[in-house]
């Protein structure tokens, strides 16, 4: 694919600088940002996760189901991936310790008609975290936990905020509901998505994705083989897509089978077949959560610019 640049955009960095003082919803959104990361971080080492540094360049990163333009280095010749998941650097990180997560930055060159979404940035950090052993339903119910006990310290903390943002904002319950693809297409048609979260009241899991429409690294469903065991969580009040993750494909064959049904190029995952070959690949499920996507919902902003300094809209050129 060909990047086109359609016109010289001129971006004034003291505009930039003066608009982040003299709006003030920048400055909110970092507060509660930071108290997104502060107590996110202290949730999973209560619960024995170890956290560790993100991986930002790579020779191998996640080929993604979607549209994105390629973010490659060269560097002495070499080529290396800006990461777009630390999916497979996940797999490995598990077979060191058990339970792991990161903060990961990750680089996906959107096209720009992802702009008007309102929750795309081509330069967004997630939680990115992997448990081995562990099964779907452990870390759906990880994160619910996890998201009920971000909101509630924000709220508690910064009552007159929410007030000011997002008086609609409710401490979820446990457990969340969740509706497979499959039923949510025949009850809201193939927009689902858009129209489930824009109903919703509370977040709404997604899952069993057909096989075709996710990556080669979630997990098929031996009993449903044109399934996955992964999920996505869907925010409500419109706010759309939280999370997504699943169970792992970890067995040599089954990881070739799925990167060649996918049409992705078996040579691309060298490095990562020669483990998966010797077998070292262990079972194990994770999730990834959206850090800006999160601060977006919990203050209710109509754009994910507000939530970080130097955001990166897609399609849109800044500094
Ligand atoms: N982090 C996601 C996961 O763990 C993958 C992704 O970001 N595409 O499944």
């Amino acid at each position: 694919m060909e990047i086109v640049k359609k016109e010289e955009r001129k971006v004034d960095s003291v505009e930039l600088v003066e608009k982040y003082l003299k709006d003030e919803s920048y400055r909110d959104a970092l507060i509660i940002q930071s108290d997104i990361l502060g107590l996110s971080r202290n949730f999973l080492h209560d619960k024995g996760f170890i956290e560790y540094l993100p991986v930002i360049v790579s020779t191998i990163t996640d080929p993604l189901n979607k549209d994105v333009f390629e973010a490659q280095i060269d560097y002495y010749g070499y080529k290396y991936y800006i990461t777009k998941s630390m999916i497979v650097q996940k797999q490995v990180g598990i077979l060191v310790h058990d339970k792991i997560f990161s903060f990961s930055p990750n680089l996906r060159l959107e096209r720009e008609e992802k702009a008007q979404s309102g929750r795309h940035l081509i330069d967004f950090v997630q939680l990115d975290l992997e448990v081995k052993n562990a099964k779907r339903n452990d870390i759906m119910d990880l994160m619910e936990d996890l998201i009920i006990y971000v909101i509630k310290n924000i709220i508690q903390t910064y009552p007159n905020l929410i007030r000011k943002y997002h008086p609609t904002l409710k401490i979820p319950n446990k457990p969340f509901s969740k509706i497979s693809v499959k039923e949510a297409k025949k009850i809201y048609g193939d927009d689902y998505e858009r129209i489930l979260s824009e109903k919703a009241t509370e977040p709404v899991w997604l899952i069993d994705m057909p096989i075709e429409e996710r990556e080669f690294y979630d997990k098929q469903n031996p009993f449903e083989p044109d399934t996955l065991l992964d999920f996505d969580l869907i925010y409500p009040e419109g706010f759309g897509e939280s999370i997504s993750g699943g169970e792992r494909e970890y067995e040599y064959e089954q990881i070739v089978k799925r990167i060649k049904l996918k049409g992705n190029n078996l040579e691309n995952y060298d490095d990562y077949l020669k483990i998966a070959k010797k077998g070292y690949l262990q079972p194990s499920a994770g999730c990834g959560i959206g850090i800006e996507r999160f601060t977006r919902y919990i203050l209710g902003l109509e754009h994910i610019e507000k939530t970080r300094l130097f955001a990166k809209i897609p399609g849109k050129f800044s500094i």
